[in-house]
C-alpha cells in the first residue's frame, strides 16, 4: 500500500462499466487511494443506450476545489478522462496547478472519440479544447481517432509505422510530451500500444480479439495510472495495462458473450496485484 493519493476526474455513468465505475475499483485495487471528481452524472454511457440522462457538474467544480484548498488537500497525481463540457478543461488545468503536491504526475486520457468519430454530444471543436489539457499533461493516452482529431491528421483504419510516427510527431508539434497511443494494429491478428517517452518509441503488441468492447480505454488508462503510482516505468505500466485489458476482453467474450456495454473486469481485479509485483 502506498500513501500517495490520486484524483481522477471523469463522469459517473451509473450503468455502463466505464469512467468512474472502472477507475475507482481498478486504481483502488492497485493499492492507491483514489479520490474522485465527477465531471457529469449520466444514467448510462452514451455508446449504445438510448435516451440517457446527462447532468453537467461544471458549476460544482470550482466550489469543490475551493473547499479542498481551504482544507490544504493536495494530490500526488491526476488522471482525467471523459469531461462533461469544454468549459471544464480550464477548471481541470487550474486543478493541476492549485491542488498539486510537489512533483505531481498528470495523466490525461482525452476520452472523447473512437472509430473515427466523436462520442455523442461533443461539439466538433471539442478536440481543440482537449488539446489544451493534453499539452499540460506528463502523459496522454489517446487512441488513434483522438490523436487525429487533435492534430487534423487524416484518420485511417489501415496504416503503417510511418503514419503512426507522423501522428505522434504531430502531437509533439502541438506541445504533447509523453504519449501512449492505444489501439495500434499493424497486422490483422495483433494490436498494441506505442509508448513515446523522452523522444524514444517502443511498441508492445498482443493478440487482437475479434470485436472491440466499450469501456476498455478506461480500463487501460486506469491500470496505467495505478501502475505509474506504484512506481512502474511508463513502458512497464503500458504493458501491464495492455495485458490486464486483454484479459478482461477475453474473459468477457468467453464467459458472457452477450454482455455488450462494457467488460466484466470485476472478477479479474485480484490479478492486478500480481501484475504489479
Ligand atoms: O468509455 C468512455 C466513456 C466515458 N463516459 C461516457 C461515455 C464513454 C464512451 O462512450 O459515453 C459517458
Amino acid at each position: 500500500m502506498s500513501n500517495k493519493r490520486i484524483l481522477t476526474v471523469q463522469d459517473i455513468s451509473c450503468v455502463g462499466q466505464c469512467s468512474l465505475t472502472v477507475a475507482l475499483p481498478i486504481i483502488s485495487a492497485c493499492g492507491i487511494e483514489t479520490c474522485v471528481l465527477p465531471s457529469a452524472v449520466l444514467s448510462t454511457h452514451t455508446g449504445g443506450f438510448k435516451g440517457f440522462t446527462f447532468r453537467d457538474l461544471t458549476d460544482d467544480i470550482p466550489l469543490i476545489v475551493k473547499h479542498w484548498q481551504s482544507e490544504g488537500i493536495k494530490f500526488d497525481a491526476f488522471y482525467t478522462g471523459y469531461l462533461g463540457s469544454a468549459e471544464q478543461i480550464a477548471h481541470v488545468i487550474n486543478i493541476f496547478n492549485s491542488v498539486a503536491a510537489d512533483g505531481a504526475l498528470r495523466i490525461v486520457d482525452p476520452a472523447m472519440a473512437d472509430n473515427g468519430v466523436l462520442y455523442a454530444g461533443f461539439p466538433q471543436d471539442f478536440p481543440k479544447e482537449m488539446l489544451k489539457l493534453c499539452v499540460v499533461a506528463d502523459y496522454i493516452i489517446p487512441n488513434i481517432t483522438e490523436a487525429c482529431l487533435m492534430t487534423d491528421v487524416e484518420f485511417k483504419t489501415e496504416y503503417d509505422e510511418a503514419y503512426i510516427k507522423n501522428l505522434i510527431g504531430a502531437l509533439v508539434d502541438k506541445g504533447a510530451k509523453n504519449i501512449i497511443l492505444t489501439g495500434v494494429s499493424y497486422t490483422p491478428d495483433t494490436t498494441g500500444v506505442v509508448v513515446f517517452e523522452n523522444g524514444e518509441y517502443s511498441y508492445y503488441s498482443h493478440k487482437k480479439l475479434p470485436t472491440g468492447s466499450h469501456g476498455t480505454g478506461d480500463v487501460y488508462a486506469s491500470v496505467f495510472a495505478g501502475a505509474m503510482m506504484r512506481g512502474k516505468s511508463a513502458v512497464d505500466a503500458a504493458r501491464i495495462a495492455a495485458d490486464f485489458t486483454f484479459e478482461t476482453i477475453e474473459f468477457t467474450q468467453q464467459s458472457y458473450p452477450e454482455h455488450w456495454y462494457g467488460v466484466c473486469f470485476e472478477p479479474l481485479l485480484h490479478k492486478l496485484e500480481g501484475l504489479l509485483r
